[in-house]
């Protein structure tokens, strides 16, 4: 871990992002981003599983449209669904320390009430959201914002989002690195980001941005000639929540199957204490176990 350190920008106190590297210890990993609502792990994904990602997306990316102008960007192309259209995504969500401070931060105890009686529950943990990000040369900075937002989340306040941006080419300065400002994760709802306060989080490809959905960042501005910054972005947040790309319309039973139970269960297929997402009254996992299930050919074990 290499401690945060602060730089004097002209009349701002800026917060470099702090950096870890798989090897870390998961809470010193979590107390710095409990700090800072943001932190750069470093060689997060082989080279081997990126390039593997990267030749099953290329198809798909190459069909994708540029987005339109402002918030997705007119030269900017978005690739979703990235569980339906390779396998290597799992290895990217099954990162530890991805996990480890999904565990830490988004899984509060609730008393759940019945009677007299005070049951104490966490939430599972879901995928949110997956995209692939193409940053073209001349697409400008994207508006500093929040991702949480889509939950309604007021800040201060828990955490309820927490996303990597997987880097599939080196993140430069030049080329659209993601612009985050370090702190700003505690910022109250009034206060507005300037790109002033921003830091780029510039990191080798394989390397990953790991930040809470309450903090400020955006896509940076790609000022190269030729150069396209790619992104992978995956979110996690808690089970009784909406995703915000809805896996289950968009990635098939049959591709589901494919996966191992750990990744099944974040794609959804799992019951988020203490009750919410049955099917049938059972674990929704029952829709991929029984080949034809369907509600009307499966009677429930209730009666
Ligand atoms: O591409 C990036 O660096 C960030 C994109 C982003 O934050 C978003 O689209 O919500
Ligand atoms: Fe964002």
């Amino acid at each position: 871990m290499r401690p945060s350190q602060k730089s004097r920008a002209p009349g701002v106190l800026k917060l470099a992002i702090t950096r870890f590297t798989n090897d870390s210890l998961i809470d010193d990993v979590c107390e710095v981003l409990d700090r800072d609502g943001c932190i750069i792990i470093e060689d997060m994904i082989s080279a081997d599983v990126m390039d593997r990602f990267i030749a099953d997306l290329a198809p798909w990316l190459e069909r994708t449209p540029f987005g339109e102008q402002g918030f997705s960007g007119d030269r900017t192309r978005r690739c979703s669904a990235l569980f339906a259209k390779s396998l290597a995504t799992a290895e990217f969500v099954q990162n530890p320390i991805f996990l480890g401070a999904a565990d830490a931060f988004l899984r509060p105890e609730f008393p759940m009430a019945a009677g007299e009686k005070r049951q104490m529950v966490k939430p599972s943990i879901q995928i949110s959201v997956t995209q692939a990000i193409e940053i073209w040369p001349g697409q400008p900075a994207q508006d500093l914002h929040r991702d949480d937002g889509m939950y309604h989340a007021y800040h201060p306040g828990p955490q309820t989002l927490l996303q990597t941006l997987f880097a599939g080419t080196d993140f430069t300065a030049k080329n659209g690195a993601t612009m985050a400002i370090p702190g700003s994760h505690k910022w109250d709802m009034d206060r507005i980001p300037t790109p002033q306060e921003a830091v780029c989080a510039e990191m080798r490809r394989g390397s990953g941005l790991l930040y809470f959905g309450s903090l400020y960042h955006g896509g940076g501005a790609n000022m190269t000639e030729d150069e396209r910054r790619l992104a992978i972005a995956i979110s996690l947040t808690q089970g009784h929540r909406r995703q915000e790309e809805n896996q289950y319309l968009v990635v098939p039973k049959e591709t589901v199957r494919k996966y191992p139970r750990q990744v099944q269960e974040l794609l959804g297929y799992q019951v988020s204490p203490p009750y919410c997402g049955w099917v049938e009254m059972c674990c929704p996992s029952i829709v991929l176990e029984e080949t034809d299930f369907t509600v009307a050919s499966s009677p429930s074990p209730h009666g």
